[in-house]
């Protein structure tokens, strides 16, 4: 069905952005109960109509993702170079969006050099490792679009475009296992209820594959750190939800702007509000639930609900996004208008 697929593209990338700007003024708080009910009523308040006053403003993780999506509509043979571009000039138009603080350097290095090697800036961040940062994760749902019906190109342009500025595995597996989790939500029908556990289960045997090949068969550095927090996540699922409970789950899966502290929460935050079992977030409307829990664990709140935003918008569409709620953000329109181009390019 074509009006669905268009529709799951804006709900994916109205998702990403609603979760950036309404999580964004929360970024780095501990979240105490007495906050979750603020959360609860900011959130009954955006649902408004015409409310007045200034919208709520995207960060750098639309600042990104809006790139990567130009580069995928201007290039369908996927121009690196050119998504280097893109990004580096969007962050010197405008610099005040919350970037990571090592990222910057990125920039700065491409800019100089004058893009010749586009992923050596990127390699010689944390003195070699490269960055583990959850950036190239919160930028990357319009890989998992674009490639709705290629997964193995998708995987490839997912780390590819990820190693622009993040080249540890943890950055690029992270961001590889978002898309994944992106792709995976958007070829369910929401006319049929997702099982949480099937759900987690299809990614844990994907993610296993990529993991795989950063093994060096001398057993050194088999580990699979996503199969592992994937484990955790069904663990934490099958508790029933409790406010305790979601102190556990920042600590354990992590509420932080590494990738590995990040990505498996916001896919525990969608599966949580899919189960609605969740006694401090009170909607009857799955894609509110997700982005709403997801800022209640703290931390990092913009870029995880963000990420979970992407995936619920990407399962339900567009119309399950409230209106008056996405009117609030600043860009709402450049988005609706970006996933267009980008489902036309994806399909034709
Ligand atoms: O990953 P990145 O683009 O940051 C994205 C985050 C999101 O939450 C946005 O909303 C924004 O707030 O920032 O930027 P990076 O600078 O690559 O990584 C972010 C941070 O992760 C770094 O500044 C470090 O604090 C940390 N980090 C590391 N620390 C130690 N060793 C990333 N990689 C390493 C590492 O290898
Ligand atoms: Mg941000
Ligand atoms: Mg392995
Ligand atoms: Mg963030």
């Amino acid at each position: 069905d074509k009006n669905l697929l268009k529709s799951k593209f804006r709900g994916s990338l109205l998702g990403s952005l609603l979760g950036d700007c309404l999580g964004s003024p929360f970024e780095g708080d501990v979240i105490t109960p007495g906050e979750k009910l603020v959360i609860q009523k900011y959130f009954d308040k955006l649902e408004t109509p015409d409310l007045k006053g200034p919208k709520r403003c995207y960060t750098d993780d639309t600042a990104m993702m809006k790139e990567v999506a130009k580069t995928l509509i201007d290039k369908p043979e996927i121009d690196y170079k050119h998504m280097a571009k893109l990004f580096v000039k969007e962050y010197f138009s405008e610099p005040h969006r919350g970037y990571g603080q090592n990222v910057v350097e990125v920039f700065n290095k491409l800019r100089k050099t004058k893009f010749e090697d586009i992923y050596k800036p990127a390699k010689e961040q944390f003195n070699g490792s490269g960055s583990f940062g959850n950036g190239g994760a919160m930028r990357i749902a319009p890989v998992a679009l674009y490639f709705h019906d290629n997964y193995d190109a998708m995987i490839n342009v997912a780390k590819q475009s990820t190693e622009i500025t993040h080249t540890n595995s943890l950055g690029v597996h992270g961001a590889v296992l978002q898309c994944i989790a992106v792709h995976q939500a958007l070829s369910h029908d929401p006319k049929t209820a997702i099982t949480p556990k099937d759900f987690c289960d299809e990614l844990t045997k994907k993610i296993k594959v990529v993991e795989s090949e950063n093994d060096d068969g001398l057993g050194l550095h088999d580990q699979n750190p996503y199969e592992d927090k994937l484990n955790f996540v069904n663990y934490f699922l099958g508790i029933k939800c409790h406010e305790e409970l979601d102190e556990e789950v920042a600590q354990n899966l992590g509420n932080s702007i590494a990738a590995y502290d990040s990505v498996p929460t916001a896919i525990y935050s969608f599966m949580r509000a899919v189960q609605n079992d969740i006694p401090t977030v009170n909607t009857d409307n799955l894609f509110r639930r997700t982005i709403q829990y997801a800022i209640t664990l703290g931390g990092d709140t913009d870029t995880i609900a963000c990420m979970a935003g992407a995936m619920a918008g990407a399962y339900l569409g567009e119309e399950a996004i409230d209106k008056n709620m996405a009117k609030q953000c600043e860009g709402y329109e450049m988005i609706v208008d970006l996933a267009d181009k980008l489902y036309a390019a994806a399909v034709k």
